[in-house]
């Protein structure tokens, strides 16, 4: 199995980006993990605490694991554009479908080439809730930077992404060229426009401040003193409405990521118009609904 098969089969599937690597301990991470913990960074999020030697190989939290293949979707909507003087923003990926969902059913589709070409293969899919790092083996997947928002930039489709992997229990013929440049350069827009400075320093956020936090995850405990939303209802996406990566970026291709609403739609006065059952009715099969 080549290389170019397994990214053309991950294009087939719906995916836009798609890379291999070899797994190994990230051992590069792990002192920078560590002071994230140390300073309370994860905001009581007790699941940063936990695994946190798996969280840094994967073959730890998945025996006989030996690759990885790490894939990369975009639902650039330019939601982030459209709702810059809206009063309530919403998070460019909250606006589609559950990624969770669409991704790992693109995943599942994506194995079953795979095993159509070796039977023997074991695998596991996985999407943002395993402990893995995901970022950092994009990167070792060759697909982007980890900027100084601490979020992973595609030089064609910068950051309004997200993420995907497959855990294999066999050696690849091939694996992608790690990305080792990062394009930040001197610019510090995400660190100098973030609402609650909530990154302390390049690529380390605060989640404590951090309103995608305080807007998403429904248990603030361990949140410094009423850090405030501003305009945002669910998610944040400033520091990736300033990057300029984003500026240039394609926008989604996969339908599966079209909002579920018109961004252009989301004024003040058409989100002040809306009852709790129009809300409901709308955002049902997004990342809002967090009763499925
Ligand atoms: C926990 C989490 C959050 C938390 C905490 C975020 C944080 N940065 O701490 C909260 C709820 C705040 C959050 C918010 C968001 N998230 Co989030 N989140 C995660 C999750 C589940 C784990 C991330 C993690 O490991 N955090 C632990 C800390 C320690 O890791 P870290 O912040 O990346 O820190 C690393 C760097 O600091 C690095 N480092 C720092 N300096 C240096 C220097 C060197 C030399 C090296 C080698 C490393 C290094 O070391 C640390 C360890 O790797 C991942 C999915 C996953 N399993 O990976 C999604 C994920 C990162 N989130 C995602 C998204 C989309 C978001 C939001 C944009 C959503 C939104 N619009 O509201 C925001 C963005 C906030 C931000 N600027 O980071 C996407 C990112 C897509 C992308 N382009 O990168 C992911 C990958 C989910 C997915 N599968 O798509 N998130
Ligand atoms: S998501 Fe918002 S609050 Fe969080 S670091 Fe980015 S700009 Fe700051
Ligand atoms: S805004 Fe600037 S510093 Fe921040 S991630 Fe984008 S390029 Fe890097």
């Amino acid at each position: 199995m080549t290389l170019d098969f397994i990214q053309k089969s991950a294009l087939s599937c719906g995916f836009n980006l798609c890379g291999s690597a070899s797994c190994r301990e990230k051992t590069e991470h792990k002192k920078f993990l560590q002071n994230y913990l140390d300073n309370s960074y994860n905001a009581g999020l007790g699941y940063l605490e936990r695994n946190f030697e798996k969280r840094l190989d994967p073959r730890l939290l998945i025996p006989g694991a030996k690759s990885i293949i790490v894939c990369a979707v975009s639902h650039n909507n330019m939601a982030w554009k459209e709702q810059k003087n809206s009063n309530y923003k919403i998070a460019s990926y909250a606006l589609a479908k559950d990624y969770h969902i669409s991704i790992k059913k693109m995943l599942n589709e994506l194995l079953t080439i795979l095993k159509s070409e070796n039977p023997e293969i074991k695998a596991r899919v996985f999407v943002d809730t395993a402990p893995i790092l995901e970022k950092a083996w994009a990167v070792e997947a060759g697909l982007g930077w980890i900027g100084k928002n601490s979020l992973l930039i595609t030089p064609e489709f910068g950051s309004f992404i997200n993420l995907g992997e497959i855990v294999l229990d066999i050696e690849l013929e091939e694996y992608s060229e790690p990305y080792i440049n990062s394009h930040c350069g001197n610019c510090t827009r995400c660190i100098d426009n973030c609402p609650n400075s909530a990154i302390r320093a390049p690529k380390i956020v605060d989640a404590r401040r951090c309103i995608s936090r305080l807007t998403v995850e429904r248990n603030v405990g361990d949140c410094e003193a009423d850090y405030p939303t501003h305009d945002w209802l669910f998610g944040c996406d400033m520091c990736q409405c300033v990057c300029p990566f984003n500026e240039k970026a394609k926008t989604y291709t996969n339908i599966e990521f079209a909002p579920v609403i018109e961004p252009t739609k989301l004024s003040t006065q058409y989100i002040e118009s809306m009852n709790n059952d129009d809300f409901i009715e709308i955002f049902k099969d997004t990342p809002m609904n967090q009763k499925r």
